[in-house]
């Protein structure tokens, strides 16, 4: 990566910089105009303001240079301003920026659904339907899914996180901050335990075979199978603290779905894209979903989303009955392009696994030295470690996890936290980030965890 800049191909040095105070006087002074102009509901997880962004690294406003292991929450897997996706943006820019896909279409649209027919899960007939955010994706998975089936009722998780819409909210299963005082909520929602193997219980060993017998069950009595459109599930929970369901669990969840005529929506929109070391976290298990939510990732920071399925469940809505003005805006279009042809040049999904080769050996020696490290789990690029109070109590300890995030970012190094409780550090860094960065970005890590203890 350092050679890439040097190069003049990455345009940031991809070096940390801490030469202010984190944040800075020029971030502080945006952030008074911002709580001024800006609705307070919208947070961000540290108030330093960006100026530019390249590789691994993040440029604020005080021309302090953060590693970044976030990806602004995994879209940025390619890079910020990825050579390739800026190269096709601008090239889009200057052609036109808008037709709108529902009055006069174009070829982008028609390359990227191509492509995700093609990359997803599965060898059968594929079609796919672009949007403009992961929650929207989620809305037009679950009108597919009831269209498509003549029945109502979805099935989510605890735990789960699908966005911010009203379906999409409903879905999620997190009340602070997602749901608070937004309902009512949308009906014919129902949720079943997740297989959490470190909080299942009765142990992680029964979890897959219990997690799946409550789940059957709470259909069977509650909904009843033949009333139920859809499964969603996202592959490895995301918000939710990155809680890896145990071998077999997806499975059979998959495998009952279809024995019902009821469909699995996958939502990959965190997992997608080569994030944990495969295109899709589903091959991790050979799980084929009848529908797939895609965004995050797809398109290498702009906004782009899609909903990508069996063909006979994609064509089965009456022409108009889906769209948006905006969904598969050619510029977004183009950036996908880019970044699809980034990932599979460069081999991200390799770069991934090489992450995790090189990050878990490391976050399994803090686990090792610290107790409050309750569990260290993720897939490929996508780690996280669950924290606890002192003893082995599993008490989650949200406490701590936001003082070693803070402590992290005043050294410079951007990690987010996630969880039910609040207790889990998550680990995103984009998939071209150089070993020097990722090693010093752990060193960072280390160092909070003495301070923080
Ligand atoms: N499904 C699995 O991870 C977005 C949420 C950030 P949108 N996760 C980040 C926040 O606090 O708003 C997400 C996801 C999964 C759906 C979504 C929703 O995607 O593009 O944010 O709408």
């Amino acid at each position: 990566m350092v050679a890439a800049y040097d190069a003049g191909v990455i345009p940031v040095e991809q070096r940390r910089l801490v030469r202010t105070e984190i944040p800075g006087p020029r971030s502080q002074e945006l952030h008074r105009r911002r709580t001024q102009a800006v609705a307070a509901g919208i947070a961000s997880a540290l108030p330093v303001y960006v100026e530019r962004a390249g590789g691994g690294i993040l440029v604020d406003v005080d021309g302090n240079r953060l590693i970044d292991f976030g990806s602004g929450i995994a879209v940025t897997s390619v890079g910020n301003s990825a050579p390739r996706v800026v190269q096709a943006v601008r090239a889009q820019a200057e052609h036109f920026t808008h037709t709108c896909f529902m009055v006069a279409p174009y070829e982008g649209y028609v390359a990227v659904a191509e492509k995700l027919n093609e990359l997803t899960p599965g060898s059968h007939d594929k079609m796919s339907a672009l949007f403009n955010s992961g929650a929207e994706a989620v809305e037009n998975a679950v009108k597919l899914a009831r269209y498509h089936t003549g029945r109502q009722a979805i099935v989510a998780f605890d735990h789960a996180y699908h966005g911010r819409t009203a379906m999409a909210m409903a879905l999620t299963a997190k009340a602070m901050p997602y749901k608070y005082r937004f309902g009512p909520f949308p009906g014919e929602v129902y949720r079943a335990p997740m297989a959490y193997p470190y909080r299942w219980p009765t142990g992680a060993d029964n979890c897959a075979d219990e997690a799946f017998d409550l789940f059957t069950s709470m259909v069977h009595t509650q909904i009843g199978e033949d009333s139920t459109a859809a499964v969603i599930v996202e592959p490895i929970q995301g918000e939710g603290g990155f809680i890896v369901p145990p071998p077999g669990f997806l499975t059979r969840i998959s495998e009952w779905c279809s024995h019902h005529g009821i469909l699995l929506i996958a939502d990959e929109i965190q997992t997608g894209f080569c994030r944990t070391g495969d295109w899709f976290a589903c091959n991790h298990e050979g799980v084929v979903p009848d529908l797939i939510t895609t965004a995050k990732g797809i398109a290498g920071g702009l906004p782009l989303a899609a909903v990508t399925g069996r063909a006979e469940v994609m064509s089965s809505v009456h022409p108009g009955g889906l769209g948006g003005t905006f969904g598969g805006n050619p510029l977004a279009c183009s950036a996908a392009l880019g970044t699809i042809e980034t990932m599979e040049s460069d081999n991200l999904c390799g770069a991934a696994r090489h992450i995790e080769s090189q990050m878990v050996p490391r976050l399994a020696r803090l686990r090792d030295a610290y107790d409050v490290v309750g569990e260290v789990r993720g897939r490929g690029a996508m780690l996280a470690m669950e924290l606890v109070e002192k003893g082995g109590t599993k008490k989650p300890d949200g406490a701590l996890t936001a003082r070693i995030a803070r402590e992290c970012h005043r050294e410079g190094l951007v990690v987010l936290t996630a969880g039910t409780y609040g207790n889990v550090l998550r680990f995103l860094p984009p998939l071209v980030i150089g070993d020097d960065l990722l090693a010093e970005g752990i060193d960072i890590l280390e160092a909070a965890f003495a301070a923080s203890t």
